[in-house]
């Protein structure tokens, strides 16, 4: 009875955070990483070329469309004078071709807002690349599980 409790209690959670999980398929598992996902709302941080870029959404990830937002950062400065784009992906798997969604992402306010579809739960790759000032191209990865 313990034992089962033990189990069930990620699984609940696991499901609690899926929202709009479509038909209940969970894909690209094999390639799970951490994923900075709380409360269904995405914040990763990652540090690249001495820039800081903020990922998030402002609401829960979802199977569909979600908006997102990057920030980035140098020497404790938005910098606003860059170009963002990003790319999530799945690898293709058995039963599943390989999935992207690709976008350029707007500049509003200070940071970078742009939506992307993620077609279908499981795990989504993601490479967002930006260009600063000088014309030079940063990539970071990451991660999402949805
Ligand atoms: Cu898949």
């Amino acid at each position: 009875m313990k034992k089962n409790m033990l189990w069930t209690i990620p699984l609940l959670l696991t499901v609690g955070l899926g929202t709009a999980q479509a038909d209940g398929m969970k894909c690209g598992g094999a390639m799970a990483e951490k994923s900075s996902i709380q409360n269904g709302l995405l914040h990763e941080v990652k540090e690249k070329d001495g820039f800081r870029i903020v990922l998030e959404s402002q609401k829960p990830m979802i199977v569909g469309n979600n908006d997102i937002t990057v920030t980035v950062m140098q020497n404790g400065q938005k910098r606003d004078n860059v170009k963002v784009k990003i790319k999530f992906f799945m690898p293709e798997m058995p039963g599943m071709p390989y999935m992207e969604y690709k976008t350029k992402l707007k500049k509003a306010h200070g940071v970078y807002q742009g939506s992307v579809n993620l077609s279908m739960g499981g795990t989504w790759q993601y490479m967002l690349k930006f260009k600063d000032a000088e014309g030079k191209v940063h990539s970071v990865r990451g991660s999402v599980n949805i």
